[in-house]
């Protein structure tokens, strides 16, 4: 079939669409798009590049169709998914591996061929009287050593439209390349929609990914996270291609954080879904790179890192004018804003903790919606979905740094670790070594399951560099490659860990929302060896002066010595029960693993038992010394 891909498509495209992609000159990619037609059967195939008439007429057929219904606001609109299908799905989304091999107990994966066999039965005819849009696009900036080239084939305008928004053009990127160079392809369909323009079969949602062919394939679901390819499905492909080629992909922001005299100083964070990382990214007066995806590769002994996207698809819920005064902006005033399971009432959105009063009508993911209405189980239906989200592009904040799409990425100084760990570490600390920051705060990361993955909120779990999920390698090794990768810098970031989710013994946070301000911008001090430290079993912990002046400058707040020690005391039990959770839980599912992890994990152990010994469960900070 590949030899004679070309002819076939010629009689199958018209000629415009056809020169779009004769130009291209790929003998993998035609066979891959004549996969997708002869699979999916649509009435028509639309090849794009990204002309401004290519992204226009997306925007447009994605209101024609209805899959996007226009707001008041000029360039607002909005999108519903399926009450099924309001987040990832952990369970539909699997792994596919030839018989006899295994990736890593903790992924999610089946049997390659019985997967595939699955998810290509239930895209047969998928498109059936709908276009086939052929989108090109690349994870990382153009022209640049990050560069990852990807086609999505999808029959979604709204897909498409959000591919705009959210990465970079990659049309000229598969122009330029050779036909030897890798590129990740992924194959969506809605499947059946009902009147709402909304996929109607939730039951047949397959999410499968074949690593031996670098190809996705997406059914019956619209989510983003599902269905955009390049999100959470590629990264599982791009950590196997990092692990082949010795950089690193993690789930991760990246932002300059302001100094003084004016420096600006770059850090990245892994959080796990719905736990922070975009409203770090966007504090007030720091620059945003990016909030989700973020690689990094050892560039003459520094490490330089990039956004793998140009947009973000960021959780709507809690966003409001005082916390978030960049994005605020950007969703209330004119521009291209997809807004998707809000409430819209009078074609206005409203969300959950926007700081205003929410309609007690109007249409959400449910369809018609009013106050008290309920769901098939009889459970009360909110007026906007916990993940309601907005897709906007990076540019359309004032805080967008300017280094974006630089091919050469930015110098990371630092690299924060944080879960929503309810009775473990204080809310900053700062690790010994490259080698503690991966292992007790990266390796150790144990947080509660979020609204952003569909499933049982509030569970227990460890997740390990936030990132457990997408990991397509064994885990262990995944920790090695994290581990050797510091070692091959000769400046290497310092590494932190937080814990914006701390919570006293009467179950209320200990710490505001604002309150990461000020753990950054010590992050940034620490960097300049402008702020000194108490050295505690666990890690570095801030100076009480130093906090207080920061509190005052950043947040014009006052911030009491009472405040300090009930955030910063040593839970010794609980970081000793912690340490044996994350031991047992690597002892099991870490194959590989080098043993120093367990080392770590020993000391840190024995220097908790002996901070125990000397001055009991709970430790003021003010027992340890100054470093
Ligand atoms: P994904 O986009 O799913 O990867 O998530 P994210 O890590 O970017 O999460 P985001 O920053 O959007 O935060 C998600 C949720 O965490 C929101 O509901 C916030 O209100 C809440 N949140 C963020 N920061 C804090 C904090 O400091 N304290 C508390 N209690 N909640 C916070
Ligand atoms: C996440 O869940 O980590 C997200 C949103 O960033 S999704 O697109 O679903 O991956
Ligand atoms: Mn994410």
């Amino acid at each position: 079939m590949t030899a004679n891909a070309i002819d076939i498509l010629k009689a199958k495209l018209d000629a415009d669409n056809f020169a779009r992609l004769q130009r291209l000159g790929n003998a993998r990619l035609n066979a891959f798009i004549l996969d997708s037609i002869e699979l999916c059967r649509p009435a028509e195939v639309m090849i794009l590049d990204d002309s401004p008439e290519h992204v226009r007429l997306t925007r447009e057929k994605a209101l024609e169709t209805g899959e996007e219904l226009p707001l008041t606001a000029e360039g607002h609109t909005v999108h519903w998914d399926g009450p099924a299908d309001q987040g990832r799905d952990r369970e539909r989304t699997r792994y596919l591996v030839p018989e006899g091999q295994t990736l890593s107990k903790a992924l999610n994966q089946m049997e390659r061929q019985a997967g595939l066999d699955e998810v290509r039965g239930l895209l047969e005819g998928a498109m059936q009287g709908r276009t086939m849009i052929v989108r090109f696009l690349t994870l990382g900036p153009n022209n640049s050593a990050f560069s990852v080239p990807c086609v999505e084939c999808t029959d979604s305008w709204y897909i498409s439209h959000s591919l705009d928004l959210l990465y970079r053009g990659g049309y000229e990127q598969f122009a330029r390349m050779g036909e030897e160079e890798e590129f990740f392809a992924i194959m969506h369909s809605c499947g059946k929609m009902d009147d709402r323009m909304v996929s109607a079969e939730p039951d047949k949602k397959r999410i499968y990914i074949d690593h031996t062919t670098d190809t996705v394939y997406s059914v019956n679901t619209q989510y983003a996270g599902n269905t955009v390819g390049l999100k959470k499905l590629a990264l599982r492909l791009t950590i196997r291609k990092a692990d082949r080629e010795g950089w690193l992909a993690e789930h991760m922001f990246l932002m300059g954080v302001k100094g003084p005299g004016g420096r600006k100083t770059y850090m990245a964070g892994a959080f796990p879904s719905a736990c922070g990382k975009t409203s770090t990214a966007m504090l007030p007066g720091e620059e945003i790179i990016g909030d989700d995806i973020a690689y990094f590769r050892a560039v003459d002994g520094r490490c330089m890192a990039v956004n793998a996207e140009s947009g973000i698809f960021g959780i709507i819920q809690s966003v409001n004018d005082k916390d978030d005064p960049g994005i605020w902006d950007v969703l209330t005033k004119p521009g291209e804003v997809i807004f998707s399971n809000i409430l819209v009432n009078d074609r206005k959105p409203y969300w959950l903790g926007m700081g205003q009063e929410v309609p007690t009508e109007g249409e959400n993911f449910s369809g018609q919606w009013h106050k008290g209405k309920t769901d098939a189980n009889g459970a009360k239906i909110p007026p906007a979905h916990k993940n309601a989200r907005y897709a906007v592009t990076l540019k359309a904040l004032a805080t967008c740094d300017s280094e974006l799409d630089n091919p050469a990425g930015v110098p990371l100084e630092v690299v924060v670790y944080g879960g929503r760990d309810a009775y473990g570490y204080v809310p900053v600390q700062q690790s010994f070594d490259w080698d503690h920051g991966i292992v007790a705060y990266g390796a150790s990361l144990e947080t509660e399951t979020t609204f952003a993955v569909i499933g049982q909120e509030g569970q227990f779990e460890i997740n390990l560099m936030s990132i457990q999920d997408f990991v397509a390698i064994p885990l262990g090794k995944y920790v090695k490659n994290n581990l050797d990768f510091g070692h091959k810098l000769t400046k290497r970031p310092l590494v932190f860990g937080v814990n914006y989710f701390l919570r006293d013994a009467q179950g209320a946070f200990v710490n505001g929302v604002r309150d990461k301000h000020v753990w950054i911008k010590w992050m940034e001090l620490r960097v300049h060896g402008e702020a000194g430290a108490r050295e505690t079993p666990t890690g570095m912990i801030p100076l009480y002066d130093d906090l207080k002046r920061l509190f005052r400058q950043t947040l014009d707040k006052d911030y009491s010595r009472e405040d300090y020690v009930n955030q910063f005391s040593l839970r010794a039990p609980e970081n000793l029960a912690k340490i044996g959770r994350v031991t047992e839980f690597h002892r099991a599912h870490s194959e590989g693993v080098p043993e120093v992890l367990f080392e770590i994990l020993k000391q840190q152990k024995a220097r908790l038992e002996q901070a125990q010994a000397k001055f009991g469960d709970r430790i003021s900070p003010e027992c340890f010394g100054k470093k």
